[in-house]
């Protein structure tokens, strides 16, 4: 088991609990977290909460990086991590990511994918694909475009680096940063609060911005010419590099072919 899904009132928490392999977000956690959405769905939780618990250092590590599969789109529409994602912002609730710890690629579009992030001290944020010469796909990066000034964006994504808890704040990333030992309870007050709301006007707004924010007119060239530069990446001798170097646990030598 690699989550643990509970039910308080009317609020639901899921917690990731693979921390050996620290919160990897594999296939089969994953699975577990979305059947676990999908019970509490079906119990009516007027909000859920995602969190990795107060004992761990890494909130997740984001892909699992031994299922990025080589010479093909590594984050396809159906690609777990993507159907997870469409998951948590279809979920017909808030859904709130409570973080303490670090959060890796993958993971950080899932926590920017929640509706509300509530972060400690210890929390910090990374977008990596430039470590493993992987290029991410235009949800992603879309919503990265969304959640963040571009120009931070553009620093995440170049440099790869961990933005702590206080750039996290100062770039709104985080709804609120709380104290360590407010984090839970802070949360959860936050959780109660909309749990006493019309949870039908709550459901149809969350799912009105989704839909008006996910609306941006793509021309067909563009399309075609993003997936053309996606291509020569993931289908490059630098991703096989990426991918080959964390698997030998060594730094990467990518060569730009
Ligand atoms: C599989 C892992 C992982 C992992 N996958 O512990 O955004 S994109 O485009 O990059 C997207 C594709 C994506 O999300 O890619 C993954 C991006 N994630 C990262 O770059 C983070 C990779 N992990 C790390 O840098 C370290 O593990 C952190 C800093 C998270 C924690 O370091 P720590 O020293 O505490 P270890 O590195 O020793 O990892 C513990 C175990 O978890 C596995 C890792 O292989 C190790 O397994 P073994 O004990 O079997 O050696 N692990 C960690 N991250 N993303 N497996």
């Amino acid at each position: 088991m690699y989550v643990i899904a509970e039910k308080l009132h009317q609020i639901g928490s899921i917690t990731l609990t693979h921390h050996e392999k620290r919160n990897a977000l594999s296939r089969v956690l994953i699975g577990e977290l979305m059947a676990a959405m999908e019970r509490l769905r079906a119990e009516k939780v007027r909000a859920l909460i995602l969190t990795a618990g107060m004992e761990t250092r890494v909130w997740s590590a984001g892909h699992d990086i031994n299922e990025l599969p080589e010479g093909e789109d590594p984050l396809a529409y159906s690609d777990p991590l993507e159907q997870l994602l469409r998951a948590v912002r279809h979920f017909p609730a808030p859904v709130i990511a409570m973080v303490h710890g670090s959060v890796w690629g993958g993971a950080t579009d899932l926590v920017l994918s929640c509706d509300l992030v509530i972060g400690d001290d210890t929390c910090s944020f990374a977008i990596t694909p430039v470590n493993l010469g992987l290029p991410y796909n235009t949800v992603g990066t879309l919503n990265f475009m969304r959640r963040l000034p571009l120009n931070v964006a553009k620093e995440m994504m170049f440099t790869a680096r961990p933005i702590t808890a206080e750039e996290a704040q100062r770039w709104s990333l985080l709804n609120h940063l709380v104290p360590e030992a407010e984090l839970h309870a802070f949360t959860l007050n936050l959780a109660r609060g909309i749990a006493t709301k019309a949870p039908l006007a709550v459901e149809a707004l969350k799912e009105q911005l989704r839909m008006l924010g996910d609306s941006a007119p793509l021309q067909p060239g563009i399309f075609e010419r993003i997936q053309e530069l996606r291509n020569n990446v993931y289908t490059s001798r630098d991703y096989r590099e990426g991918i080959r170097a964390f698997k030998e646990k060594r730094k990467p030598e990518f060569r730009g072919e």
